[in-house]
């Protein structure tokens, strides 16, 4: 069976373009793939974070995996951290990555730009990426379009590997959806939607109340035509909205086009609002009885168990083949 693992990192709130690339995502492709959802908590303190928080947000990140859909019956639903062959696997990928490579990362770039004090992890943070991803042999990996480079970088670094060592990994193949991959912010189309932008107008968060989601959407930008119109070259600021539209209804961009065809608009993101509050209400009210449930403990300790069970798997055929000395 084919299998397949992502994770988003708990170092902000969570936003609808995560939602859209990721969440969606993975609650569609776990009935067809053996599946591991987990919670980056090393990659997100690459950068500084509060410990308090990031307890917080891990768990956060957790329950909104359950929340949103996935079954932790039939998919492992863990925290990096608790299984340590992620940090053991991540050092053996640092022994093959070349420093260009990393060099060539355009999130590192980003995130390092005009900063003082970046960790050495912030550099090497796609080597651990890579050994997440292949730990568990994923062939598929459901991710936003900004992580395509890092997927490119994880098939280089098993190639070299098995043709280095012997065959040892499976060569994983990025899923991005075409509709959701990149939803950009509400005040300025050309960026992608990020909890990093300090206009607060400028994303929806999982948890905003609806009377937020209404009032943001009002506020997004759009043209001066007054036509509600799927064209990204020129209007891409309702092409955004149409996107968003698309990815909470699960209706083609064609479908919405025609519903709203002579309306302006007002009606349009009124009903926009609805669709997104009609989503993410029921999943506010499960994600609040969960958050804090030692239902979610047991959830995520199993999870680690049985991610665990796959990953040391790997990580002992990885060590064997470059030549480590092991004992049963
Ligand atoms: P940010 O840049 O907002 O701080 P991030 O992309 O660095 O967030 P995560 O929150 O871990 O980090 O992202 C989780 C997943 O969501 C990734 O697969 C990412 O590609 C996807 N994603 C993030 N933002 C968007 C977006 N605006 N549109 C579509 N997918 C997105
Ligand atoms: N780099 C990703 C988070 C991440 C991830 C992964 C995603 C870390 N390890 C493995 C998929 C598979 C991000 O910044 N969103």
């Amino acid at each position: 069976m084919q299998r397949i693992l992502s994770g988003i990192k708990p170092s902000g709130d969570l936003n609808i373009g995560g939602y859209g690339g990721a969440l969606s995502q993975f609650v569609k492709y776990q009935h067809e793939y053996e599946s591991f959802f987990f919670v980056p908590d090393l990659h997100a303190v690459t950068v500084y974070q509060d410990p308090a928080e990031l307890h917080q947000r891990s768990r956060e990140i957790a329950a909104y995996y359950i929340a949103a859909g996935i079954d932790p019956q039939k998919s492992a639903i863990f925290l990096q951290s608790q299984v340590s062959a992620h940090a053991q696997m991540g050092w053996l990928m640092e022994t093959q990555v070349h420093f260009g490579e990393l060099n060539r990362m355009t999130q590192f770039k980003e995130k390092a730009e005009g900063k003082e004090g970046v960790s050495s992890a912030l550099f090497t943070y796609p080597a651990l990426m890579a050994a997440d991803i292949l730990l568990y042999q994923a062939t598929h990996v459901p991710v936003g379009d900004d992580q395509k480079q890092h997927l490119e970088m994880t098939r280089d670094l098993a190639e070299r590997f098995n043709s280095r060592y012997g065959q040892t990994f499976t060569l994983p193949e990025p899923i991005t959806p075409e509709i959701g991959s990149r939803i950009m912010s509400l005040d300025d189309p050309s960026r992608k939607m990020s909890k990093s932008n300090p206009n607060l107008n400028s994303y929806i968060l999982l948890q905003d109340s609806p009377e937020i989601i209404r009032k943001k959407l009002s506020r997004a930008v759009t043209d001066s035509e007054g036509m509600v119109r799927y064209d990204w070259e020129h209007k891409p600021a309702v092409s955004n909205l149409i996107e968003i539209y698309a990815v909470f209804t699960d209706e083609s961009t064609d479908v919405i086009e025609q519903r709203y065809a002579g309306q302006g608009y007002g009606m349009f993101k009124q009903e926009l609002a609805d669709v997104v509050i009609a989503k993410l209400e029921p999943m506010q009210q499960r994600f609040r009885e969960i958050v804090g449930s030692s239902e979610l403990d047991i959830i995520l300790r199993q999870g680690a168990e049985k991610a665990a069970a796959a990953a040391n798997n790997t990580l002992r055929k990885a060590s064997e083949a470059m030549g480590f000395v092991m004992f049963e």
